[in-house]
C-alpha cells in the first residue's frame, strides 16, 4: 500500500522546486508601470520585486529615446522594504523611456529585464 504515496511525494517535490524557482527577484509592479503612458513626468522610477534585493548589487538605468541615461545617482532600496528598488531621474521631457534593471536577490540569484514607458506630450 505504501507505493500509493510515491506519486504524492513526487508532486510535493515538484511543488518545492517550483517555489524555489519563484524565489528569484522578478519584477512585480513598477511606477510608472511597464508600457504605460503617464501625464506627469515622474521624478523617480520604482520597482517592486517578488523578493528582497541587495541594492549594492542591483541597478536601474533609465534611458531616453536617444539611449542617453537620464537616471541620477544609484538605485537604492526603501529603508523599510528591500523589495522596493528606486532611482531618481532628471527632468523628463515628453517621449519614450526605457528602464533597464538588474537585480541580485537576497538569495544571490541574478535577474534582469527591460521595459518602456511614455511621458505624454
Ligand atoms: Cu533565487
Amino acid at each position: 500500500m505504501t507505493h500509493r504515496f510515491v506519486p504524492v511525494a513526487a508532486v510535493l517535490g515538484l511543488l518545492a522546486s517550483t517555489s524555489i524557482a519563484f524565489a528569484h527577484a522578478h519584477l512585480k509592479t513598477a511606477t510608472p508601470a511597464p508600457d504605460s503612458t503617464v501625464q506627469a513626468a515622474p521624478t523617480a522610477i520604482g520597482i517592486d520585486f517578488t523578493e528582497g534585493v541587495e541594492p549594492q548589487y542591483s541597478s536601474i538605468v533609465v534611458q531616453n529615446a536617444d539611449g542617453q541615461a537620464v537616471s541620477t545617482g544609484a538605485a537604492a532600496t526603501a529603508p523599510d522594504n528591500n523589495k522596493h528598488l528606486s532611482i531618481g531621474v532628471g527632468t523628463l521631457a515628453p517621449g519614450m523611456y526605457r528602464v533597464i534593471w538588474h537585480a541580485t536577490s537576497v538569495d544571490t540569484h541574478k535577474t534582469q529585464g527591460t521595459y518602456q514607458f511614455t511621458v505624454k506630450p
